[in-house]
């Protein structure tokens, strides 16, 4: 395959050719990242902002060069968050719904650009563990690309959204006896033994796509913003989106940084440790729990790269309770017409945290990442909502469910 990039070990710098199918460095073990010449690489802002907004308008740094497998990813609205802004006394806090992908959720721009990639290094079969969104996303983006799927999932511990939109889509969907941390190893397993091609997120092409979170949030600001808020959960996202702003910074189409903020959920919050206590890497917690399940996750596997993006970067990490989730949930829902899942809730809800405890200046331009949709997890509203009033088929006792 003839490519102007390489896979580059984040550990030992070691580079490897971009067609070697690996998911860490054969030398140290660590992950590997997409490396671009980008001295060499002809791109101009001018030209991106004719293409519409989407993960293919910043092609020039994305590593697929086939007919990507697409179904039209990002280009999700950036909201103003008036009231909730107002509220907390954060006149430029913004919204950016990645739940209005194709599947829902983030995950979208890394499977369009993973699945394209397993074309491309000619694999014909895709894999993932999950938490939910990915094995969503991922049976999706097979669906499309004409290959089977195989996800392995957390038994009795993902949303039934995500498991519908898996079985739906056509994906061999197996529920594990045991958390999403042990299903990761199990399908990685199977990948290395059986040949299928590994979409979580160790796979550096499919973090590639993510990055483009940032670009667009640059382009529809039209500025750099102040600080970057998301919810971590293998810390995949926040360490893409950083990778993603760096490159940017080398090509000088922005000159500075904003702040990359995790926020983790209270029961599962090994990067907010490592950061608080000033730790070298995170120590994996065996038992994550939080109704935020899509980062039920107690051994981040991007943990290393998050922890150098948010040191770097001046950046924070913060967990939040349950209960701040779900209000935070609600009051987008409620008071901002934006219908996202408990996971997506906590990156304003560390915002509203950061904000009260006066951590952060308020007059900072920040966007927070709000990863998956309301739809996905269903069980989860219904619990927090009063259940709809049943009367018998006539006007006045409609009059009266009403008070009218
Ligand atoms: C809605 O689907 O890990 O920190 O297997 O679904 O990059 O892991 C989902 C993660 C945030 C955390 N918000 O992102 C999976 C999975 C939502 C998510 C995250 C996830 P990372």
């Amino acid at each position: 395959m003839d490519t102007m990039y390489r896979l580059k070990c984040v550990g030992c710098g070691t580079e490897y050719p971009a067609d070697e199918i690996i998911y860490h460095c054969p030398k140290c073990g660590h992950l590997l990242a997409v490396r671009y010449p980008l001295d060499a690489i002809q791109v101009e802002k001018a030209t991106w902002a004719k293409r519409p907004l989407s993960v293919w308008r910043y092609r020039e740094l994305l590593p697929v060069i086939i007919e990507p497998v697409t179904l039209q990813e990002g280009g999700t609205p950036l909201y103003h968050l008036k009231k909730i802004g107002e509220e907390l006394g954060l006149p430029h806090l913004y919204a950016k719904h990645e739940g209005m992908n194709p599947s829902g959720s983030f995950k979208d721009r890394g499977m369009t650009v993973g699945v394209s990639m397993a074309l491309q290094l000619n694999k014909r079969s895709v894999a993932c563990a999950s938490t939910g969104n990915t094995s969503a996303s991922l049976a999706v983006y097979a669906a499309k690309a004409g290959i089977p799927a195989v996800v392995l999932l957390p038994a009795g511990k993902v949303a039934v959204g995500k498991v519908a939109q898996a079985l739906m889509h056509g994906a061999r969907v197996i529920s594990i006896r045991g958390n999403f941390d042990r299903a990761l190893e199990m399908v990685h397993e199977l990948c290395l033994s059986h040949g299928l091609y590994l979409l979580n997120s160790i796979n550096p092409y499919r973090l590639e796509g993510q990055k483009t979170i940032g670009f667009e949030a640059i382009d529809q600001l039209g500025g750099v913003p102040d600080r970057f808020v998301l919810p971590v959960g293998n810390a995949g996202n926040i360490s893409a989106v950083y990778k993603g702003l760096l490159e940017l910074q080398d090509l000088e189409f922005i000159d500075r940084l904003p702040m990359m903020t995790g926020i983790q959920a209270a029961g599962s919050m090994p990067v907010v440790r490592a950061i608080r206590e000033n730790l070298p890497e995170v120590v994996p917690e065996d038992h994550p729990e939080t109704v935020a399940t899509a980062i039920r996750i107690g051994a981040p596997v991007n943990a290393e790269k998050a922890l150098v993006a948010i040191r770097k970067t001046g950046g924070l990490a913060e967990s939040v309770t349950d209960a701040e989730i779900l209000a935070m949930q609600r009051d987008l829902a409620r008071k901002e017409g934006i219908g996202v899942e408990p996971a997506s809730a906590a990156s304003v809800a560390g915002i509203r945290k950061l904000a009260e405890s006066g951590a952060i200046d308020r007059s900072e331009k920040i966007v927070c990442v709000v990863t998956g949709h309301l739809l996905k997890d269903p069980d989860t509203v219904i619990r927090q909502c009063e259940p709809p009033t049943e009367i018998d088929a006539d006007l006045p006792s409609l009059l009266a469910a009403l008070r009218l």
